[in-house]
Parts: C-alpha cells; sequence; structure tokens
C-alpha cells in the first residue's frame, strides 16, 4: 500500500476531508510541544479549521520532547494523518495538513530553539502532561529538585523540559529584539495559564532574576479548558483507516465526537480564530476547568482505577455495569458541589453529556491508560473536591473511591496476583512505599498519604479524610474491587 503524501491527497476517497488551502504557502505560527495523539485531535484539528478559511499564518512545527516515534510516523507523510472521529453514528474521516514539520528535541535540542526563535512563531503550545511541567502536583510549584530541571539550569542551552526550551527561548528572543511568543498551556492542569506562568517565571528567576521580571511583564500565559476523550491509536486503527483511505497512514488518530476548547482571550502576538471549529473565547477560564477536571477528570480517574482493578478493560467497558455507572454519576454529584459553575451552564446535560461520552463503544480508552502517573492526577482531579467538600462538612464517601483505587493499584499487583504495569514518576517509590506497609489498609493508606507532592499536609492529616480512604482501601481489599462498588 502506497504511504499517504502530499502528492497522494488528490487520489483520497471523495468522502474523506482533507486541506482546501495551500499548504506550502502556510507559515509557521506556532510550535507546538508535545505532539501526542491528544493534540493532534483538538489544537491542531482547530488550528486546521482556521487554515482552511484562509488565515495561512499559522502552520505548526511540532516537537517531541522524548521519543522519535511521531516524527518517525509523520516526516514520510509530509506531516498528514488522519483524524477518525466516531461516534455511535459512525465514522468522520479527515485527513489534517496542519503540521508542517516535526523536530525531536533530544536528538537536536538547538533545532528546537530555532524554531522558537523564529519571528512568525507568535503562540507555543503545550501538551506535555501534568508530568512535563516538573512541578510539585500538591503545590503546583516548580520542582527545583527534578532532574531534569538541574540538568537545565546547568546546561540552559540544552535543555530537555519545557520550562527550559521556553525559558532558552524567550532569553534569545529579547537578546534580539523579537517580541515574545504567547505560551499557551493544554494540559489538564489546574488554572493551567496561571500555573505554568509561575513555573516559567520560577525556572527563569533561578537561571536571571532580571529574565523573570520581562516575563511577568511581557508574556501572556492564557489559560484554557481542553476537553475530548482520545485514546492512544492501537494497530487495529492504523490498519482500519489504512484500508478506508487506501493509502498507509502510520499515524492516525481516533477521537468522539465531543470536542470542547475554552479559551481566555489573551494573545497579544494575535492568535487564529479557532472559534471557527467551534472553540470559545471567554474573559474567566476558571470556572470550566474546574467544572471539567473534577466532573470528567475526577470520575474518569474513579473508573479508571476501580475498573483496571475489577477486570474492565476500557471505560465503555465500566459502563456497561450500572454499579459502576452509578459510582462515576456519584462522584459527579459530589464534585459539582464544590463548584462555581460557567455563565449558563447546565450542569445536569453536562454529566449526562458524560455518561453518553464514557459509554461510546467505538472508543477502545483503556483504563490503564487513565491509571498513568496518578500522583500528578490526583491533586486536581480529586483532592479539591474532597477539601472543599471536608470545609462544607459534607460526605466524601464516594469521591475518596478514586484515591482508595489508587492506592491500591499502585501497589503494582492486581486482585489475582498478576503485576501492574503502573506508569508514574513516582512509580518506584510508591512501590517501596507498598511494599514496604503490606496488604494492610491501616498500614498502607496513612503511608501513602505521606507523600507530600500529592497529599498537601493539611488534607493528609484530617481524621475524617484518613477515616474515609483507609476503610474504603481496608474494603477493596478485602473484597475486591467490583463488590465495593457494588455495595455503595
Ligand atoms: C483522561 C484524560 O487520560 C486521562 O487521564 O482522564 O486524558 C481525558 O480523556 C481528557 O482530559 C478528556 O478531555
Amino acid at each position: 500500500m502506497q504511504r499517504l503524501r502530499a502528492a497522494t491527497l488528490d487520489e483520497l476517497p471523495p468522502d474523506v476531508a482533507r486541506p482546501r488551502y495551500d499548504r506550502a504557502a502556510a507559515a509557521t505560527g506556532i510550535v507546538h510541544l508535545g505532539i501526542g495523539a491528544f493534540q493532534r485531535a483538538h489544537q491542531a484539528m482547530y488550528t486546521e479549521a482556521a487554515l482552511d478559511a484562509g488565515d495561512l499564518r499559522w502552520g505548526i512545527v511540532g516537537a517531541s520532547l522524548r521519543s522519535a516515534s511521531v516524527r518517525d510516523a509523520l516526516k514520510p507523510q509530509d506531516g498528514l494523518y488522519t483524524l477518525a472521529v466516531r461516534g455511535t453514528a459512525g465514522e468522520r474521516v479527515q485527513v489534517i495538513g496542519a503540521i508542517k514539520d516535526v523536530l525531536v528535541a533530544p536528538e537536536d535540542p538547538e533545532a528546537l530553539l530555532r524554531a522558537l526563535c523564529d519571528p512568525a512563531v507568535k503562540i507555543v503550545t503545550l501538551t506535555v502532561t501534568e508530568k512535563g511541567y516538573c512541578y510539585d502536583p500538591a503545590t503546583t510549584a516548580l520542582d527545583e529538585t527534578h532532574s531534569d530541571i538541574v540538568h537545565d539550569l546547568a546546561n540552559p542551552a540544552q535543555p530537555r523540559t519545557a520550562p527550559g526550551f521556553l525559558v532558552e527561548a524567550l532569553l534569545r528572543r529579547r537578546a534580539v529584539k523579537t517580541s515574545a511568543f504567547t505560551v499557551l498551556c493544554c494540559d489538564n492542569l489546574p488554572h493551567n495559564g496561571r500555573t505554568v506562568a509561575a513555573i516559567v517565571t520560577r525556572y527563569a528567576a533561578l537561571r536571571d532574576p532580571q529574565l523573570a521580571g520581562t516575563i511577568r511583564n511581557e508574556v501572556a500565559f492564557p489559560s484554557t479548558m481542553v476537553d475530548r476523550i482520545t485514546p492512544a491509536t492501537t494497530p487495529e486503527d492504523r490498519a482500519a483507516i489504512s484500508a478506508r483511505l487506501g493509502f498507509e497512514d502510520a499515524a492516525p488518530v481516533v477521537t468522539e465526537p465531543f470536542s470542547q476548547w475554552v479559551i481566555e482571550d489573551r494573545f497579544p502576538a494575535g492568535r487564529p480564530d479557532w472559534s471557527r471549529a467551534g472553540a470559545e473565547f471567554v474573559t474567566d477560564v476558571a470556572p470550566y476547568e474546574n467544572m471539567k477536571l473534577r466532573l470528567l477528570n475526577g470520575s474518569h480517574s474513579t473508573l479508571a482505577y476501580l475498573g483496571y482493578l475489577a477486570g474492565y478493560e476500557t471505560v465503555a467497558d465500566t459502563m456497561q455495569d450500572p454499579n459502576y455507572r452509578r459510582l462515576a454519576e456519584g462522584v459527579m454529584d459530589d464534585a459539582a458541589t464544590t463548584l462555581k459553575m460557567p455563565p449558563g451552564a447546565d450542569v445536569a446535560a453536562y454529566k449526562r453529556a458524560l455518561m453518553e461520552r464514557y459509554a461510546n463503544p467505538a472508543l477502545k480508552h483503556r483504563t490503564w491508560q487513565i491509571c498513568m502517573d496518578g500522583s500528578q492526577k490526583l491533586p486536581q482531579r480529586l483532592l479539591g473536591s474532597i477539601r472543599d467538600r471536608l470545609a462544607m462538612g459534607a460526605p466524601i464517601d464516594r469521591l475518596v473511591m478514586g484515591v482508595a483505587g489508587w492506592m491500591r493499584y499502585v501497589t503494582g499487583i492486581d486482585e489475582h496476583g498478576q503485576p501492574i504495569d503502573v506508569r508514574d514518576p513516582l512509580s518506584a517509590r510508591l512501590r517501596t512505599i507498598a511494599d514496604d506497609a503490606g496488604l494492610v489498609a491501616e498500614r498502607l493508606a496513612p503511608a501513602l498519604l505521606a507523600v507530600h507532592e500529592i497529599f498537601a499536609p493539611e488534607l493528609a492529616a484530617d481524621p475524617r479524610f484518613r477515616a474515609a480512604v483507609t476503610r474504603a482501601l481496608a474494603r477493596i481489599i478485602a473484597k475486591g474491587a467490583k463488590a465495593v462498588v457494588a455495595d455503595l
């Protein structure tokens, strides 16, 4: 089978959407750090709509900060890839042309710095996942002891981290009087613009206090709420999509029909009209972000830990179990009581839509994938809601289920004695803690609650929280996750 390429675009089946603009004429206005499936299903799709509308300033140079795999797949196909949108109504397929080039930072950090210093680049977008910010999840402050941050401070011209690249590039731009780019975080961090601004400014201060002042004054970090469920692409997806195209695509992305992007409109250097594909520009993103992190991601993680332990492979599988549906709804109901809702939001409709999205049988979203990096996710997804419920004197039994499920999960051994492939920056430490404590909730829960990067001291010390988590964990250990969810 021939490869998808610019030269084969005209031969695609007629029902496959494709770029309508002159790709060769598009400039590079955006550098994206962390070019994974999510960015290709979300931000690149929105940018494609702006390009299609004729604004050719906004081609994207993508960069991987770790592996070469996306570059290796996209390069031979001129950056083109297929976005397959799968819902109950079938599949819609679009070939996207917004990505002009892909760089692999560890191979050539200088090439990425050069791209970041291009005066035509006005925006740097990021999807490097929570751990890519090298922060302390409990406080959201830069982790100054992080080995990659220590490396970058010692070798500022050969950075490895997102803060390292951003600050070195901003410094170089300032030196040649090129105006700063806008930094747009598209990760699920709490108050993501503000959080990343603080991380980057702190890193800059460690390099050069004057630069920190410039960044504070001159660089915009708008906050965003991003939402589209995008599982990792499987070999079956690649085969099916290639068959549908009649050309081999090594880098397709499968996603759901739903997509939402709410953006704080602060772009001093200009921006694409992402509203062409439905993005919403607002002055305050915080209520949208909190609603999404606490209702969606909070229930997602809960389903993922307890679902994985029960042997459910995908989120859609957990939705077949009425007890898990009830748990997800309960987590959303409790989390919703802690929120200031966005203007005009219909919470009941939002929750209903989430349940439908989770049940989408066409998406094989593995519980294991969502379980990844729990240490980086728990604070903003569940612990914030728990803290607020405690302050209200409200019950937290349903909200602690995900935390207890996580505690059982990070022991690294499942309910059948089989190993769990726990992926987490803290996995080795969590495993040692679990091994030392043994499968005894009264020892395991307090030992994990002492991991201060995840659990802020005040919450960890709260007797109501300690008791509720320990009780839930004890029941999961004794009866198994599925039975405990059924009993709720
Ligand atoms: C998921 C998210 O993997 C995860 O942790 O909860 O990636 C989720 O699918 C997205 O935030 C949906 O927008």
